[in-house]
């Protein structure tokens, strides 16, 4: 059987390129405190992947506060949250790269592939900026844009489809098992580089320092 070529990387944001959860968590937390809701460390990783209302909601859940605040309180709690967001990451550096990202990035750039970012974080053209990725990213889904978020395919599909690609030459990579859902529903491989538990669903498992072209290429049968 003829190989498919590999034509694009589709990149996750926060917990691929860079750890922005920590930033979440933080932001999070003091508006949890604020509402006299348990929240910890543990509870925010259900919400790596998860959109901003959605992450509110499953917060809201945990001190069983749902039903307490109508719409329009609720969008200013996640306002909130995302104002003190934003103070957080005007810290991030390009030294908060995660390892094995950059060379990984320049291997695809200097091979001609694709580079996408698939990333439900509508302050992820920010987070880029502040890293000093912006160059090496073709096409950078705006998560404002997409209809439905992670694990729906919408945001890996607008990647593809940006460089008029079908799925069997293109491979995402997440650390969100809702991330991984949605490459897998794009009809593509997933490349997992989170926590192993969380994992089970990916094609590749690896951490982001292991991250090679060929070991890509090989696991996936690809060229
Ligand atoms: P924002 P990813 C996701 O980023 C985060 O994992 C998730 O925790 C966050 O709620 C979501 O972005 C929305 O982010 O509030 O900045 O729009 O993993 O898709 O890169
Ligand atoms: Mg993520």
């Amino acid at each position: 059987m003829e190989k498919n070529k590999l034509k694009a990387v589709i990149f996750d944001l926060d917990g691929v390129i860079t750890d922005s959860a920590k930033y979440h968590y933080l932001a999070w937390k003091a508006l949890a405190d604020e509402l006299g809701i348990d929240f910890d460390e543990a509870y925010n990783e259900k919400l790596k992947g998860v959109s901003r209302m959605e992450s509110l909601e499953l917060i809201l859940a945990n001190g069983n506060a749902c039903d307490k605040y109508t719409d329009e309180e609720k969008f200013s709690m996640a306002e909130k949250k995302n104002d003190n967001y934003k103070e957080l990451i005007k810290q991030i550096t390009p030294a908060d790269v995660l390892p094995g990202i950059m060379d990984f990035l320049n291997e695809l750039k200097a091979a001609g592939i694709k580079i996408a970012l698939a990333s439900v974080s509508k302050n992820a053209p920010f987070i880029l900026k502040q890293l000093e990725l912006e160059d090496y990213f073709n096409y950078v889904a705006d998560a404002a844009k997409v209809p439905n978020a992670k694990p729906f395919p919408d945001i890996f599909l607008a990647g593809m489809e940006a460089f008029s690609l079908t799925p069997e030459v293109c491979i995402g990579v997440e650390d969100a098992r809702t991330g991984v859902e949605a490459i897998h529903r794009a009809g593509m491989k997933a490349v997992g580089v989170g926590t192993p538990s969380e994992m089970e669903e990916a094609d590749l498992l690896v951490t982001t320092g292991e991250l090679k072209l060929e070991l890509v290429k090989k696991a996936f049968n690809m060229e």
